[in-house]
């Protein structure tokens, strides 16, 4: 049976309408786990919402409605989402679905029962929109004397009776997990950033609320609700069966990844380990911590007016130039930037005139001149090897490159191959062998199409829709990676490529924020 691979994005907080980050988010594990798939592995994902809290509670006063209408409302939105940007997950899991309360009132009582939680009294500064405790040696001074979260969040001072789990207690094996498993953390950047925020000491954590009653209730503990990171977290257990450790727990955990952004590292890297510590549950393998995405280098945020709503720069760009630039653009663990022009000079340059170009010239030559029936063998030259080479070669590091989760490297390479066929092309020139040399020309071309069915399969995780449609052209598919045994069984049965539609339109620029 193939080897199975768990992985999950954060879920998100649905108190609003999904951003470009929450997209960003989506479309990197979407890449990771449809690339898993393509190498064999029994691929699980999980997406979701993050559905309990005071920032959903007071969102949902704000707006004159309960917390859990505010939650199927915007839950929509980000599931929408996830199904227009053509996000392949196995769960979209809700924090407000009945099998969570099970898992999270589970792993509660396994943190009962290694005694790690009491209850005392709570008083310290906490940020609604980080939905975090922090201490007063964290906080610097905002405008007007009001004090700011290390995310530049305003914090407020809270008081209350509430259950504490003994995070002081684990200060040691965090350090020693991060030593024994240096990949726990990337990239190295979060790494250094946690280890040196938990050799600073760990003060135990607060863990249950009663000035609010949205969230899941602490088991024998009335009036108490579970602090919102504590079910949040749970969901990655939660989506494969937990408390039940024998079904699908026991093939997929512990997740090989956790895709987040970097500003929930502390919650992924300290917390979580330790819950799962305390409730003797493995850890995850990988906890990967994503930059930032920026409106043309400025944070996005409501006041200032600059947010924008992924489906309309998808639907402005096509799904896939969203995705590409993304990915492409963004070296992945840093932050970076969009804009229109930057999407569309991207898309233009790399899809539509190199790849697609190179498909559309091709695969049309093919379709008027040779009746659409696949190229004969014809007369070889060492260019033709050469050029399959390359593309050989580019599919083994581009593998290498994703698996590491280099992921921008992975399509650099990728598009140098892109690069040498249409270089292979100009040289070749079929177009001129038509009369003077048809035997080399079908060599050509042969080679062409087998090119380009590797380049369209190995870029399948990123481009899924416009892979699929150019690879339909062919007959082809983006799971079979049986290389070139494809190309002499369509050649036998006579396969004919009608003559194509263009699948990288060239982009024109529009304005997302008009
Ligand atoms: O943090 N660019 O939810 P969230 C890139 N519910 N990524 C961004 C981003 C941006 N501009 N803004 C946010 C939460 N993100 C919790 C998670 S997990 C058990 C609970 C990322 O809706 C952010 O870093 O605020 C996080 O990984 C995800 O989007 C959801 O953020």
């Amino acid at each position: 049976m193939a080897d199975p691979y768990y992985i999950t994005t954060a879920i998100h907080y649905p108190n609003g309408k999904p951003h470009i980050g929450h997209a960003y988010e989506m479309i990197a594990a979407d890449a990771i786990a449809r690339f898993q798939r393509q190498q064999g592995r029994d691929v699980r994902f999980m997406t979701g919402t993050d559905e309990h809290g005071l920032k959903m509670a007071q969102t949902a006063r704000a707006r004159d409605m309960s917390a859990r209408q505010l939650a199927d409302e915007m839950s929509a939105h980000f599931s929408d989402m996830a199904r227009d940007l053509n996000i392949s997950y196995d769960r979209f899991i809700r924090t407000s679905d009945t099998d969570h309360y099970a898992a999270s009132q589970a792993i509660w009582q396994a943190m009962v029962d290694r005694g790690d939680l009491y209850l005392d009294r709570y008083e310290g500064w906490y940020s609604v929109r980080d939905e975090a405790f922090y201490e007063e040696k964290e906080l610097s001074e905002g405008e007007g004397g009001v004090k700011l979260s290390p995310q530049g969040t305003p914090v407020e001072w809270t008081a209350e009776e509430t259950w504490f789990f003994r995070l002081s207690n684990y200060q040691d094996r965090l350090l020693e997990l991060y030593d024994a498993q240096p990949d726990f953390i990337r990239p190295e950047r979060s790494r250094n950033e946690i280890v040196s925020f938990v050799k600073g000491g760990l003060t135990d954590l607060s863990v249950s609320r009663t000035s609010f009653d949205w969230g899941v209730p602490v088991p024998g503990s009335p009036g108490h609700v579970m602090y919102v990171w504590v079910d949040a977290l749970t969901n990655y257990l939660t989506g494969i069966g937990y408390p039940d450790l024998d079904g699908e727990l026991a093939r997929y955990w512990p997740a090989n990844l956790h895709l987040i952004g970097k500003d929930i590292t502390r919650f992924h890297t300290v917390y979580w380990p330790a819950f799962l510590m305390s409730a003797g549950i493995e850890l995850p393998r990988q906890v990967f911590a994503h930059g930032f995405i920026l409106n043309r280098g400025e944070k996005m945020s409501k006041s200032t007016g600059n947010v924008v709503d992924p489906i309309e720069l998808a639907n402005l760009y096509g799904v896939d130039a969203l995705r590409y630039f993304l990915l492409r653009e963004v070296n992945f663990g840093s932050d970076g930037s969009f804009s229109d022009e930057a999407i569309v000079t991207r898309a233009n340059a790399d899809l539509a005139n190199s790849f697609g170009n190179l498909a559309q010239r091709t695969l049309a030559f093919i379709a008027k001149n040779l009746d659409g029936a696949l190229p004969q063998p014809g007369r070889s030259d060492p260019a033709d090897a050469e050029l399959l080479a390359v593309v050989a070669a580019t599919a083994a590091e581009f593998r290498t490159a994703f698996d590491e989760l280099a992921i921008g490297q992975a399509l650099e390479a990728w598009m140098r191959a892109v690069f040498a066929c249409n270089q292979y092309i100009d040289v070749q020139a079929p177009w001129a062998l038509r009369k003077s040399d048809p035997d080399r020309m079908h060599a050509v071309l042969g080679t062409l199409v087998r090119a380009i069915r590797d380049l369209a399969i190995i870029i399948w995780p990123v481009i899924p829709a416009s892979a699929e449609r150019l690879l339909a052209q062919i007959d082809e598919k983006p799971l079979n990676m049986a290389g070139s045994a494809w190309y002499d069984v369509k050649a036998a049965q006579g396969y004919r490529i009608d003559p194509p539609t263009g699948v990288f339109p060239r982009l024109e620029l529009k304005d997302s924020a008009a």
